[in-house]
């Protein structure tokens, strides 16, 4: 059976969302970051780092496979599951467009935020700056603002249908909001829309 390591409403949300969205059978594994490495629940312990190297959420198992990347991990459980529509049965095209999306998001919209997490609370002290902020705030401005020209107004991202690139979106947006960040209301009611989901809301009640 899989088992999902992961930490509340950081990256491993996207996958906890996405396998609730398959009704694959899991487990979930709540694994605490920024806590002392002798914790056995901690990413810092020793067991945790043998599967993820760097003791970061979120690590997928399955069967001898060891995923850590949160893209990756949505992918094969998109594959795991193709009746659950998260990879489409669609054209060449609109997986081109799939993926050129799901690029987007992990370096262009993403890339702010984790700035802000870094040199916040991530970082050692002394790695820091804090005038990274400003560049962050301007650099996400200029990720949603070309977002919102190349997105269709439509209610999904690509093909019509609930797709793993809609979960990116709406995750990414969410964590746009829990640091404060100013989210256009176009992205607001789209991470509204999806996190309306039954299976998102189931998510939320595991993650904690
Ligand atoms: N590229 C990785 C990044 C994983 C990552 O950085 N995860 C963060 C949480 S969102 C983490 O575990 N950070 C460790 C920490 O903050 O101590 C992915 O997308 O899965």
């Amino acid at each position: 059976m899989i088992k999902l390591y992961g930490f509340g409403e950081s990256r491993s949300f996207r996958c906890l969302w996405a396998l609730e969205e398959t009704g694959l059978p899991y487990e979930y594994i709540t694994t605490k970051l920024r806590t002392e490495a002798g914790d056995p629940a901690s990413a810092q312990h020793s067991d945790y780092r043998r599967l993820n190297v760097q003791g970061k959420v979120p690590t997928l198992l399955n069967e001898g496979l060891v995923l850590t990347e949160s893209i990756a991990i949505l992918y094969y459980i998109a594959r795991c599951a193709p009746e659950s529509g998260l990879l489409p049965n669609a054209s060449m095209d609109v997986y081109a467009r799939l993926d050129e999306l799901s690029s987007f998001v992990l370096t262009e919209l993403e890339q702010p935020l984790w700035s802000k997490g870094k040199h916040t609370f991530a970082l050692p002290d002394e790695y820091r700056i804090p005038q990274m902020m400003e560049t962050a705030k301007y650099e996400f401005q200029k990720a949603t603002a070309t977002l919102d020209r190349i997105l269709p107004e439509s209610e999904f991202a690509v093909a019509d249908s609930f797709t793993l690139v809609d979960i990116l979106l709406a995750q990414t947006f969410n964590w746009a909001i829990r640091f404060n960040f100013a989210v256009p209301a176009r992205f607001l009611a789209l991470r509204n829309r999806h996190y309306r989901r039954p299976a998102a809301q189931r998510a939320l009640n595991l993650a904690g």
